[in-house]
């Protein structure tokens, strides 16, 4: 009989694991996980915070509802809480930004009416779906979602009347919900944001929802249906070998067409391998992890797509200084405005980027906790500074803006720094300006493009950056994962029956 395909998987996050499940499943029993690090679960990060578990990368389950397959697995697992499940929840539209009203502080220490709030975020949502209208229009793809946004904001405050200090609030409290859209779209700037593909992207319906115990419950889950031997930690790929001629050894001596090469000199032969790496760490390490190296067009599409830093700041305090009720608190910054354009002191300013914190609910779970998100390159400068550097600035940010000069600092602080991380170099991908859609198909095509070969399907390419339309999440990155597995499955059962029959 015909010896079973061997399948090399690089990257045990959600995709990865999602591929080697579903290839496993299918009968193609011979995959094994290579895992740069410790832990799996990649961009899945849950850890011990103070009282409760707290997400160091991924947050939500965006859009839960049936046809987001990572909500599915986890109603499956019985990893969500009961009001996650009810219909109500997965039936409410809400476009991709929190339903709450944060509490909203300006720098000078004032509480922002709910009415100013209200009212700008409804200006802000209207630019936001007329921002996703441009898929079909002829726009060049230059222009940025930033731009398109500043000029619709400029037409906006051209009707605000004459008061200049009611105006400069209303453009402050703007500039606040654009830091916020770079950490949703894991962006330094709006302006480097293609206007014309952004709404390509799809939202699904449903109330943004948690895993109770942690997302990386998911993880364990979904690895407990791989045998254990089948993941290998702390194995870093270096290069990947393909269009060659590998002699396998021991009782497997057939000629395999790529050779995996890890960082400690070990070497895995496959048929088919499939790249689940960050885009960021594919953008530093292209040069090397291809062997020959990628395709021209394919190198240019991995230069090109965006792939920005999202950042979170966890602090712990004794006692709360907020509301019960309270979900989010946001920062105003009075003088700053969407229509000026200032160049940024990342060394005396990085905090400016901080659009606020939300509170973890509830406290009886997590304690008294606010979860921050920060954005860009003042989140890169922010992952050189110390901790205790950050809780000084951010508690000057929290004291100045509340008024009250008496907050005590924190019990805990605990951040992230995903673009120190070796193996990610950033948070997660968008559709950069000059990109489109096309871009992250291109990055997904199998090697050899050319498929009229006789080893099709050597180097396939999965993760959150290869989904054109759920990009920059876990469900598309899961998707991707069982798209190349899929893509195995069906070659080897209906392109070529006759060369292995694995059992479906
Ligand atoms: C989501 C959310 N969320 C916050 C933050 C982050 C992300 N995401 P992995 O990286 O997991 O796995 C690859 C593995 O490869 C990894 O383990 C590496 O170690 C390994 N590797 C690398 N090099 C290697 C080598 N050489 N050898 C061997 N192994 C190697 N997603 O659904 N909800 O709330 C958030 C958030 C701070 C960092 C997120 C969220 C993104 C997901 O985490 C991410 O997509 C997947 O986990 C990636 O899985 P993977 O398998 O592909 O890679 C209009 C419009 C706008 C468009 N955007 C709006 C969408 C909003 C997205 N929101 C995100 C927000 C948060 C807060």
């Amino acid at each position: 009989p015909k010896p079973e395909p061997v399948i090399v998987i690089i990257g045990c996050g959600i995709s990865g694991i999602g591929a080697a499940e579903r290839l496993y499943r299918h009968g193609l029993r011979n995959v094994k996980i290579l895992e740069a690090s410790h832990r799996p679960g990649g961009r899945i990060w849950s850890t011990q915070f103070g009282k409760g578990v707290v997400e160091i990368g991924a947050h939500w389950i965006h859009g839960p509802s049936d046809r987001n397959p990572v909500f599915h697995m986890a109603s499956q697992y019985g990893l969500l809480h009961e009001s996650a499940l009810a219909e109500e929840n997965k039936s409410v539209e809400v476009g991709g930004h929190s339903p709450f009203c944060p509490v909203a502080y300006s720098s000078s220490g004032k509480v922002i009416g709910v009415e100013l709030q209200e009212a700008m975020s409804v200006v802000y949502s209207r630019m936001f779906n007329q921002a996703r209208e441009f898929l079909h229009v002829d726009v060049p793809l230059s222009e940025s979602v930033g731009e398109y946004m500043k000029k619709e904001i400029a037409h906006h405050a051209s009707e605000w009347g004459d008061d200049l200090l009611a105006k400069q609030l209303k453009l402050a409290v703007l500039s606040s919900l654009l830091k916020l859209e770079c950490c949703i779209s894991g962006t330094h700037s709006m302006n480097d944001v293609a206007l014309r593909p952004f709404g390509e992207y799809k939202m699904l319906p449903g109330l943004d929802c948690t895993i109770t115990g942690g997302y990386q419950g998911l993880i364990e889950c979904m690895l407990t249906s791989l045998p254990k031997e089948r993941v290998l930690l702390n194995k870093s790929v270096r290069t990947v070998h393909w269009n060659g001629t590998f002699k396998g050894q021991h009782n497997d001596e057939r000629f395999f067409p790529v050779q995996v090469e890890c960082e400690d000199g070990d070497a895995f032969n496959a048929d088919h391998v499939i790249i689940t790496v960050p885009l960021g760490f594919l953008k530093e390490k292209y040069a090397t992890l291809l062997d020959p190296p990628l395709p021209d067009r394919k190198l240019q599409a991995i230069q090109k797509m965006g792939f920005g830093t999202n950042n979170k700041i966890f602090l712990e305090f004794e006692t709360p200084f907020w509301k019960p009720d309270c979900q989010e608190i946001e920062f105003v910054w009075e003088e700053e405005s969407p229509l000026v354009d200032v160049q940024p002191d990342f060394h005396n300013d990085w905090f400016k980027k901080l659009p606020g914190f939300m509170v973890l609910h509830p406290p009886e779970q997590f304690g008294h906790v606010l979860c921050g998100f920060i954005p860009g390159k003042e989140s890169e400068f922010m992952e050189t500074l110390t901790d205790a550097e950050i809780t000084t600035s951010v508690m000057e940010v929290l004291r100045r803006f509340t008024g009250n000069s008496g907050l005590a600092p924190p019990v805990r602080m605990l951040r992230s720094k995903w673009h120190s991380q070796p193996f990610t170099k950033g948070s997660y991908s968008y559709v950069s300006i000059g990109c489109s859609g096309d871009d992250i198909d291109i990055i997904a095509k199998p090697l050899p493009e050319n498929t009229n070969v006789s080893k099709p399907l050597q180097v396939l390419f999965a993760g959150e950056a290869t989904h054109r339309t759920f990009y920059s999440t876990t469900h598309g990155a899961l998707e991707s994962g069982w798209r190349e597995a899929e893509r195995l499955i069906h070659f080897y059962t209906l392109s070529e029956p006759q060369r292995s029959k694995p059992k479906l």
